[in-house]
């Protein structure tokens, strides 16, 4: 299925009056309007391939119907979400669940949607049909080289996946770790993962960055080899600077400060990408700003005045990546939802008076430092998002769009109601 422009023409035209009050109330009082518009606007967030179907646990999970069945229906979803809000423009492929049998068509296919595809994503935390030796204990840890050497192998075939698709960066994320105590010699671990992530380092053509993504726990529940970003921090920069560390909001243990995570990363120049997500328990894959959005806004705060500090491009200096499951929701509309509740808090911190903030420390005056910043927390951006979808070509409310048309309908007509995306 895809959105013609006439349609999203039509939802606009009817919406657009009472969109203006609301847009030019507010542009009068914040400074720097227009400034901030042209940033939203060129702020694309990619969508992962594996985020297009319905999720679920290990207790069962409940298709919503109509998911994709192959990368060039994942492909036509990002299509569809990217015509609705103009700031999808870009897919995040998972290797082996994405293999593209023929490279160039893909390619074309993503282009006549606008997209590009971003950072690559290999697996080695699942044994697939056919591979000749298992992960159960491991992949670039393991104690058996066979296994190390599967894994690096694997990892270099995702990149050259990759550049066939114009994909500049791979993310490795490895679930390697061990469940009870004893299990591992913990330094010997940290050596092999560090000696295969070389090996791949070495396969990344000149252009490229390598994502190395930690998480605190799961699969393995006593000890995770790439466990917190101190240790993705170790192997980025024993690698070398086209390693990064990625930052996933749900791989941190509760209350972790994760704001002050990425401040550290970025003054050091080794933040490399994102998850977005959000959670209340651990890595729960909720939508975006859906339980804490306070904390995405201040994430956003650091990330801004880290950015500008460094004089980096907030839109293409990292890699801003979705990675969300939907256990209970249609697919697209948590999608929708999540690249919204971003680009809200990425408005609410260009919002920030950075000088009165700098003021404000300098001088200790803690309880104005905290004004200032929820002063641009509490205000209502929405209008100003809003007027940057309306001029990018997006719709002015993207929910009631995908509703008024009966996507999900449309495309459980078309691909039936028992199909089950590749994922997990
Ligand atoms: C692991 O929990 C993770 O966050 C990694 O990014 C994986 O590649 C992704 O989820 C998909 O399983
Ligand atoms: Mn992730």
């Amino acid at each position: 299925m895809q959105v013609e422009k006439y349609r999203i023409d039509e939802h606009n035209q009817s919406l657009l009056k009472e969109h203006q009050r609301r847009y030019q109330f507010m542009a009068e009082s914040i400074p720097g309007a227009e400034r901030i518009l042209e940033k939203l606007i060129a702020f694309q967030i990619a969508i992962p391939s594996w985020a297009l179907g319905t999720g679920g646990t290990r207790f069962g999970r409940f298709s919503g119907g109509g998911e994709p069945r192959s990368l060039e229906e994942k492909i036509e979803d990002v299509g569809l979400l990217h015509a609705i809000n103009q700031s999808s423009g870009a897919i995040s492929l998972h290797i082996p669940w994405d293999i593209p049998q023929d490279p160039s068509a893909i390619k074309a296919l993503a282009a006549q949607f606008g997209l590009r595809f971003d950072a690559v994503n290999s697996n080695t935390f699942q044994d697939q049909p056919g591979q000749e030796y298992s992960y159960k204990f491991g992949s670039l840890q393991h104690v058996d080289k066979a296994v190390r050497k599967q894994a690096i192998d694997h990892n270099i075939e995702v990149i050259r996946h990759g550049v066939a698709l114009g994909s500049e960066a791979i993310t490795v994320w490895l679930s390697d770790g061990s469940c009870f105590p004893g299990q591992l010699n913990f330094r010997k671990a940290f050596q092999r993962t560090l000696e295969g992530l070389q090996e791949i380092y070495a396969a990344l053509p000149h252009n490229w960055k390598m994502f190395v993504e930690y998480k605190a726990y799961e699969p393995n529940f006593y000890s995770m080899t790439v466990g917190d970003w101190g240790q993705s921090l170790l192997y980025a920069t024993k690698l070398g600077p086209k390693a990064y560390t990625l930052v996933d909001l749900g791989h941190h243990l509760p209350n972790a400060n994760i704001e002050q995570i990425v401040a550290l990363l970025l003054a050091e120049g080794k933040l490399g990408g994102f998850h977005f997500n959000d959670s209340k328990y651990g890595d729960d894959d909720l939508t975006v700003g859906s339980i804490n959005p306070y904390q995405l806004f201040l994430i956003f705060n650091e990330l801004v005045e880290g950015m500008d500090a460094r004089g980096m491009q907030h839109h293409s200096d990292l890699g801003w990546m979705i990675d969300a499951s939907h256990n209970v929701k249609d697919p697209l509309e948590d999608l929708l939802q999540s690249v919204e509740a971003i680009k809200i808090a990425y408005a609410q911190a260009l919002l920030i008076d950075t000088k009165a903030l700098s003021a404000a420390q300098e001088a200790n005056d803690v309880a104005k430092a905290q004004e200032i910043l929820q002063s641009a927390y509490r205000t209502d951006v929405r209008p100003l998002v809003a007027e940057a979808r309306l001029r990018a070509g997006g719709a002015l409310q993207p929910i009631q769009l995908f509703r008024d048309l009966k996507v999900r309908e449309h495309l459980i007509k078309e691909r039936g109601q028992k199909t089950v995306a590749t994922g997990l």
